[in-house]
């Protein structure tokens, strides 16, 4: 028996920092509608969804970086994206910056189930880039100024009739991603990135070897752990800076089934069968069956590098 989810990978063209969340909601809903023409049952949007991409900004006072952040969900300014997929009967994810009634700062992203409740919430865990202006680097990346690490770790969810898992952006590049979640037996991670097209520490690194480690991380993380993964861009320049493509979908087996080849607004419509994933958790990726935990001490006793085991 299949267990089909039609999923939309809607990526996002540039949002540019004078572009306000009215007119990027009315993008997102003519993405939904196309999604829903294509016969997708459950539409993914990338991470920051909402904004452009701000933390590439150095602002002092980190309190004026707040109008960047939702501080509801639904609020006015997004309950017409959850009216529209009630009435579609889709379900969707989002990701876009959090500001808590208590004042934290998160880089969330939350699964809206078919009648428009929020039903899961993640806090990206990993935060790449650095605090404080960076003189040495050609474009700046604070995400570690204008967020706190996710405090929900990576749960999976029953939801739309599976195993779902979120990730944000650079937590596609940690393999500890994928492997909780497969623990609890994931079949499908769903991920929304933003990702700069050129190393803003190594400018040899450009978009040819951004996209390759992309598509690694995505195609490493389903296969080791037999699940579907949906990666989906905000891509294209937002006031002049560049950010790549590359919405994409892997099957179980590691498979790019589809890939989007452009930078703007548009969706990536896929019938993923859930029972896809057995086999491989089945047979090589039985984890209960291989895995040796009793080797494995040192990926959690340790955070950085440490003595090599070796004499
Ligand atoms: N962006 C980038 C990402 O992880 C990055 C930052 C790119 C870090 C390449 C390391 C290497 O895709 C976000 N938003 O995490």
């Amino acid at each position: 028996m299949a267990r089909i989810v039609t999923v939309a990978a809607a990526q996002l063209g540039p949002i540019q920092q004078a572009e306000g969340r009215q007119s990027v909601v009315a993008r997102m809903i003519a993405l939904m509608e196309e999604a829903h023409a294509k016969g997708a049952t459950f539409i993914v949007y990338p991470e920051l969804a909402l904004t452009t991409f701000f933390p590439r900004w150095y602002e002092e006072d980190r309190s004026k970086m707040d109008h960047w952040f939702e501080a509801a969900m639904p609020s006015a300014a997004t309950q017409p994206l959850f009216d529209k997929a009630r009435a579609f009967g889709m379900a969707m994810s989002f990701g876009y910056a959090e500001l808590t009634p208590d004042g934290h700062h998160f880089n969330s992203s939350i699964l809206v189930d078919r009648n428009g409740t929020i039903v899961g919430k993640y806090r990206k865990t990993h935060l790449p880039g650095h605090v404080e202006f960076d003189t040495e680097r050609s474009h700046q990346h604070l995400e570690k100024r204008y967020f706190e690490p996710g405090d929900t770790g990576f749960p999976v969810w029953n939801f739309e009739g599976g195993l779902m898992g979120m990730a944000i952006c650079n937590d596609r590049r940690w393999p500890e991603t994928y492997r909780v979640m497969g623990l609890q037996g994931v079949e499908m991670v769903v991920l929304g990135f933003n990702t700069p097209s050129v190393n803003s520490q190594r400018g040899a690194e450009g978009l040819d070897d951004r996209l390759f480690h992309h598509r690694l991380s995505c195609q490493a993380g389903a296969y080791q752990n037999a699940t579907w993964v949906v990666a989906v861009a905000k891509a294209g320049t937002e006031d002049g800076n560049h950010l790549m493509g590359g919405t994409l979908i892997v099957d179980p087996n590691g498979k790019i089934v589809g890939e989007l080849d452009h930078e703007d607004d548009g969706v990536l419509v896929h019938a993923c069968d859930l029972d896809d994933t057995v086999f491989g958790k089945e047979t090589i990726f039985d984890f209960k069956r291989h895995r040796r935990t009793e080797h494995y001490g040192l990926i959690t006793e340790r955070t950085g590098v440490g003595a090599p085991l070796g004499r």
